[in-house]
């Protein structure tokens, strides 16, 4: 079980210089406009409204960055269990692929999405939202042929948004086909039930070396 102990909105930027500089491991969540994005880091730092969510896609227009203390239990060297406590830093991407926005702005996102992401030594995992009932499309595929390309130290995590909008036996063949049109593990999350957010903690937690800073 993942406690988070500490989470706050560190910083937002419009820009690349305006990103602070890096001072923790950092876990990145990009995705199309309103697939769900600032709501899943809500739901994985137990935080209602931290992150600023909407029904208007489009919302997040800027990288916000989220420092966050978890704590989690693991057993200790002589087997009795121990607590181990991580600073990481979450970060909430601007959603790209959505139509209504101008031309020039939408634009505009994607060499702030793809400069920050080649521009982070810090970044340990990205997390790309797809939502269950959409599927990888050709803005997914792009951006997972980019990591491939420019940061294959980078663990990326396929993350279906939204499952509660799916029957129950709908979920694992959904699931099933964005994996295999992805060509990587699937985990299935909903921000609404909190379903996934284990998952969630314990692919981005691999990611980033347990035996890092601790506070
Ligand atoms: N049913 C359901 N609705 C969700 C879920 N996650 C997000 N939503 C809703 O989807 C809408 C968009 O969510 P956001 O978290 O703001 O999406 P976003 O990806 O951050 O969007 P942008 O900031 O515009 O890129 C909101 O109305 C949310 O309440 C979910 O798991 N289930
Ligand atoms: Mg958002």
């Amino acid at each position: 079980m993942i406690k988070v102990i500490a989470a706050e909105h560190e910083a937002a930027a419009s820009k690349l210089d305006q990103v602070p500089a890096p001072r923790a491991p950092e876990i990145a969540f990009a995705g199309r406009s309103n697939v769900g994005k600032s709501s899943l880091l809500n739901m994985v730092l137990s935080r209602k409204g931290l992150a600023r969510t909407s029904n208007t896609p489009g919302r997040t227009r800027q990288i916000h960055l989220f420092g966050a203390t978890v704590e989690r239990e693991k057993k200790g060297a002589d087997g009795e269990p121990a607590k181990e406590r991580l600073d990481l830093v979450l970060v909430d991407l601007p959603g790209y692929g959505y139509a209504k926005v101008s031309k020039s702005e939408s634009a505009s996102w994607r060499p702030l999405i793809e400069g920050f992401l080649r521009a982070r030594p810090v970044l340990r995992a990205l997390v790309v939202l797809v939502d269950i009932r959409r599927g990888v499309e050709e803005e997914e595929r792009d951006l997972l042929e980019f990591m491939a390309k420019v940061r294959p130290d980078v663990r990326v995590l396929i993350v279906a948004t939204k499952v509660d909008k799916l029957s129950l036996s709908a979920r694992k063949p959904a699931i099933r086909k964005l994996g295999e049109a992805a060509g990587l593990r699937v985990l299935g999350v909903s921000a609404e039930t909190g379903l996934g957010r284990e998952e969630v903690w314990g692919a981005v937690l691999g990611a980033v070396a347990l035996d890092g800073p601790i506070v």
